[in-house]
């Protein structure tokens, strides 16, 4: 079969690269339906040129430490496909950081971007940099060195990077300061930027708020609510942080969060003093999550996930593969109705599909977690016509994008022959979008 072919040549090509070898699996297999309807797909070699970056861009970031030493990182862009607007995607940076993983999230976001209606190209950056432990200094010097090559290869119109793991608004804004220095140009060349220097109100809440939305939509559809729920969430960082708020503001019960030492089990749910703790822990004073454990009532737990305590709904907003096999038959023994992927490919291919055979509600990254770059769509759009939207606005344009985006997933998913498995709607529906429009661009 043709798919299983493409998977081949792919692992052949780049063999260590596991992460995207599982990302392209899990989107190829999905659309089977599709490359079915449609043999026009495979005599244009749609599925061979979609896995092929169009561009990879690999380089030397050299910064000196506060101590005066001189430390090397790698950086790098995978410019993967920009069929339907400028490669449009974030920056992350942590240890782990190697082609095999920027090229599974750039890959994931050519249909994530698709899927919210608005006309942004797929790709994805980062460092293998920590910027934990780090002083503002050192991040600073890093951020201007990896700035000083990748400047000439983004744009406005070409490729407009943004955050992710590792890469918040600090990091945007000293990114941002060189670039404008390097070019003495003030565009929009990132997003996540700044209220003061023509960042988007909701940016920040963007990905966490989203998927909430989405997770909502999906409740709908059995005729429940977000409200009364109590809710797992995994990491403390962006996504989970704003998760949580919006999720708290919709009556639901969060009793944990994480990070990578461990997770904190709340049982009487996080208050709005516990959060304003939580975001003043991670976001200034950049600690533990531990240290909640001192300050409110919950219990730590070194070394373990959130999987195992009762939940309704899961909202995993960490890193990728969080949630396993066992992991997933935990929460399904626990009654766990939905999980909402705030993290990108979140969940192994086993956990997944046990989602699915269970009949839960299971929401992939690339449809519940696209009000993040949607809203940084909504930001360029605003740099665009040289204005700023209320909150309200923003807002609302966030809420409409995730409504669409679960209807689309859903109608696809019915039109593809697997009713309510959102991971075939949502593939179906983005690929179907950059197939059609390969093919009207022509072998380029
Ligand atoms: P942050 O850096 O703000 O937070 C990341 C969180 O995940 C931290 O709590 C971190 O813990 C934890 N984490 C990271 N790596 C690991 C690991 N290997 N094991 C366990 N925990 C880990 O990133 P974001 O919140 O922005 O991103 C979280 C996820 O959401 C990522 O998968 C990202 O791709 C995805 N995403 C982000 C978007 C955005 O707009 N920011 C948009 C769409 C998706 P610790 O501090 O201990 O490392
Ligand atoms: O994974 C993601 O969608 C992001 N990190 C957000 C990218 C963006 O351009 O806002």
């Amino acid at each position: 079969m043709v798919i299983e072919e493409v998977i081949e040549r792919v692992i052949q090509r780049d063999p260590g690269q596991k992460e995207f070898h599982q990302a392209v699996r899990e989107v190829l297999e999905s659309v089977e339906p599709v490359i079915k309807k449609h043999p026009e797909y495979v005599k244009a070699k749609i599925l061979d040129r979609v896995v092929e970056p169009e561009r990879q861009i690999i380089f030397r970031v050299p910064w000196v430490d506060d101590n005066g030493d001189v430390q090397m990182n790698r950086g790098m862009r995978i410019e993967f496909n920009s069929a339907i607007g400028p490669y449009k995607c974030g920056l992350r940076f942590h240890p782990s950081v190697y082609e095999g993983i920027i090229k599974f999230l750039g890959f994931e976001q050519i249909f994530k971007n698709a899927l919210t209606g608005l006309p942004m190209g797929g790709g994805k950056g980062g460092s293998d940099f920590d910027p934990k432990g780090k002083s503002d200094n050192e991040v600073m010097r890093f951020c201007q060195s990896f700035m000083t090559e990748l400047y000439r290869h983004i744009g406005p119109n070409t490729d407009v990077p943004a955050g992710d793991i590792g890469v918040g608004g600090r990091e945007i804004g000293y990114l941002y300061g060189q670039y404008k220095k390097i070019t003495n140009r003030f565009e929009s060349v990132l997003t996540g930027k700044g209220i003061n220097w023509g960042g988007s109100l909701v940016r920040p809440e963007a990905t966490g708020y989203g998927t909430v939305y989405f997770c909502e939509e999906m409740l709908k559809t059995k005729g429940e609510s977000m409200s009364g729920k109590t809710v797992t969430i995994s990491g403390s960082g962006n996504v989970a942080q704003y998760a949580a708020e919006k999720a708290m503001q919709m009556g639901a019960k969060v009793v944990t969060l994480s990070d990578s030492g461990g997770t904190i089990h709340i049982p009487d749910g996080l208050t709005k003093e516990g959060w304003d703790f939580v975001m003043d822990l991670k976001n200034v004073k950049r600690g533990r999550i531990n240290e909640c454990a001192e300050k409110f009532p919950c219990e730590y737990y070194p070394g373990e996930r959130p999987w195992r305590f009762e939940c309704d709904v899961a909202l995993p907003s960490a890193t990728q593969n969080e949630v396993d096999a066992d992991d997933a038959k935990k929460l399904l023994d626990n009654g766990c109705i939905a999980v909402a992927e705030g993290a990108n490919m979140l969940s192994t291919p086993e956990a997944a599909d046990l989602f699915v055979q269970n009949g839960i509600l299971f929401g992939p990254g690339k449809a519940a977690n696209a009000g993040g770059v949607a809203t940084s769509g909504l930001e360029m759009c605003q740099n665009h016509v040289g204005m700023a939207w209320s909150f309200e606005e923003v807002d609302k344009h966030l809420h409409n994008i995730m409504v669409n985006i679960h209807k689309t997933s859903l109608a696809a998913s019915e039109k593809y022959g697997a009713p309510g498995n959102y991971i075939v709607g949502a593939n179906c529906a983005g690929f179907v979008k950059i197939a059609d429009s390969m093919l009207d661009l022509g072998v380029v």
